[in-house]
């Protein structure tokens, strides 16, 4: 099974031989992998190396340890289409998940000099400062911090925003969601973020900051949103 001989580093052939144990479901979804003892004797090879296969396929989100009880299969990343203006609470639903949301800040102020610009505002205009966690079948799958212009949207409060934004905007008769731009970049959790997304400190997590705008060409919102990169892909589609 582990070939010593071979070129390719032990690790690696250990990190596909789980892999494949995984993919053929020896071991499923859920269920605890056998320690790095156990694998060690049954391979014949340092615990340290089966260690290293291990953290690296924690890394890619296809294992993660629980403190104390061991490694478990992961549930397979979620597939996130690049292509389509979607709402968090769509883009659950599609899967047959259940979106929930935790409120961490909701506050009116005078946005930073930046955002003000980037939303079109004057300087003495207000925003809704809003920070959400975005939930999975109650699992926390993003962090999102998010400017809305109060002008837009004068009656949001803390309850509406548990809810779905973009269906709140779009029950309104007025309004529509046209377009947005999307800049996307990896980054190291901070501190802050980890405990929020219940992940340790040296994990990576993607960002994507969106500016919406409705049909008219206004902006609506500016959103920073950071997505636990263990459980989330990207895909797009591209065409010549
Ligand atoms: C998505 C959007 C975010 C938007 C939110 C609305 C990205 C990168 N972000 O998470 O800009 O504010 O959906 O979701 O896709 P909601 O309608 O469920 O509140």
């Amino acid at each position: 099974m582990i070939d010593k001989e071979s070129r390719v580093p032990i690790y690696l052939q250990i990190e596909e031989l789980l892999k494949q144990r995984i993919y053929l479901e020896e071991y499923k979804i859920g269920e605890n992998i056998p320690s790095e003892r156990e694998l060690s004797e049954q391979l014949n090879v340092s615990r340290m190396t089966v260690r290293q296969s291990i953290t690296n396929l924690v890394n890619n989100g296809l294992l993660y340890r629980e403190k104390g009880r061991g490694t478990y299969v992961a549930n397979p990343k979620l597939e996130q289409p690049l292509n389509g203006l979607t709402s968090f609470t769509e883009d659950m639903r599609a899967r047959g998940m259940e979106p929930s949301s935790k409120l961490i800040n909701f506050e009116k102020m005078i946005p930073p000099v930046d955002i003000a610009r980037e939303l079109q505002l004057e300087q003495d205009e207000y925003v809704f400062h809003v920070i959400r966690i975005r939930n999975a079948d109650l699992k926390p799958m993003a962090i999102e911090r998010t400017y809305i212009p109060v002008k837009i949207f004068p009656e949001l409060d803390e309850k509406k925003i548990m809810g779905s934004l973009y269906a709140l905007i779009e029950a309104r008769s007025h309004q529509k969601i046209g377009n947005a731009i999307q800049q996307m970049e990896a980054a190291i959790v901070s501190k802050e973020d980890s405990k929020y997304l219940q992940i340790s400190t040296s994990q990576a997590v993607l960002i994507i900051k969106r500016t919406s705008f409705l049909t008219d060409g206004v902006p609506f919102e500016l959103v920073r949103s950071t997505y636990r990169a263990d459980r989330y892909k990207f895909i797009s589609e591209i065409k010549r």
